[in-house]
């Protein structure tokens, strides 16, 4: 990725993260950790390695971006609204009665959402259906699952790893948002799983682990991953939950807490202020 598209994606992100502020703060809803978390995995996917775009959304031979962690919904309107998929001013109807963009994305109300998602695991096993259903029919697209760490909890999400890997899913690329924590505490006092890296692997796995906040890197493992053919590939992306806004970053209390005026301020003084 050149220097110049880096500061390009860059700023797209600062960008993201003061409109998911300005949203949050109007509508008193959402959730901001896992949506400051995301920011950077879902911006590099839709501004540079995914082939998605309103002109093809129906086209088979595009690439799917499913959102697996549906609560962060916010920031993929933000990416979608960006993309051109439906007019900014949407997103301040999030959570509305009646608006299209709703606390978790549903495919059949709003353009872009590939799959609808919130019960955490459950987009997984969709996306790898998407991917191979894809392969079979030999169309050359590929399908992004992107997985909180929490998530992963779900039993659902391991029965689809032993899947991808039986049906050689090389055109789904899993993204992890590896941040750490999840709704109640951090992901070792709710759940420890070990270490995650070699588990993806024991599953048969590709696994490439990148800064999840850097789009260059990301990008990178796109594509090593892209490379890698036979098997499913995971990429560990590192993040930090809340990310940019300091007495948010890696506190589960922010998993969905309202932000207030006086976090507001705060939020958007170190966001480079209100534009
Ligand atoms: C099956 C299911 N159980 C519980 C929830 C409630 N819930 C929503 S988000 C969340 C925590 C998710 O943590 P993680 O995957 O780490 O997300 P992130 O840190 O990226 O926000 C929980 C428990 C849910 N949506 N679905
Ligand atoms: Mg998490």
């Amino acid at each position: 990725m050149t220097n110049e598209k880096k500061q390009q994606l860059d700023e797209l992100c600062l960008k993201f993260r003061r409109n998911l502020i300005e949203v949050l703060h109007d509508k008193q809803t959402g959730h901001p950790g896992g949506s400051l978390s995301v920011c950077e995995i879902l911006t590099t996917l839709y501004f540079n390695d995914a082939n998605i775009t309103p002109e093809i959304k129906d086209d088979r031979s595009r690439d799917k971006i499913v959102l697996c962690k549906g609560h962060a919904a916010p920031m993929l309107y933000l990416n979608l609204a960006e993309k051109g998929f439906f007019a900014k001013e949407e997103i301040n109807t999030l959570r509305d009665i009646d608006s299209m963009l709703q606390g978790h994305p549903c495919s059949k109300e709003t353009p872009g959402v590939e799959a609808s998602t919130g019960p955490l695991g459950a987009g997984y096993p969709l996306a790898l259906g998407v991917a191979l259903s894809d392969m079979h029919d030999n169309i050359d697209a590929y399908t992004y699952a992107i997985l909180g760490d929490g998530e992963i909890n779900e039993g659902v999400v391991w029965e689809t790893c032993m899947n991808a890997y039986k049906f050689k899913a090389d055109k789904l690329i899993t993204i992890l948002d590896w941040n750490g924590v999840q709704l109640d505490g951090t992901t070792e006092e709710i759940m420890p799983m070990g270490d995650i890296e070699l588990k993806f692997k024991a599953f048969g796995y590709n696994t490439i682990v990148c800064d999840g906040h850097d789009c260059a890197a990301i990008s990178a493992a796109i594509e090593t991953a892209k490379s890698v053919k036979g098997v499913p590939s995971i990429i560990l992306a590192k993040t930090v939950k809340g990310k940019g806004v300091s007495f948010m970053e890696g506190k589960n209390i922010w998993h969905g807490s309202p932000v207030k005026d006086e976090h507001y301020e705060q939020a958007m003084k170190e966001l480079g202020g209100a534009q």
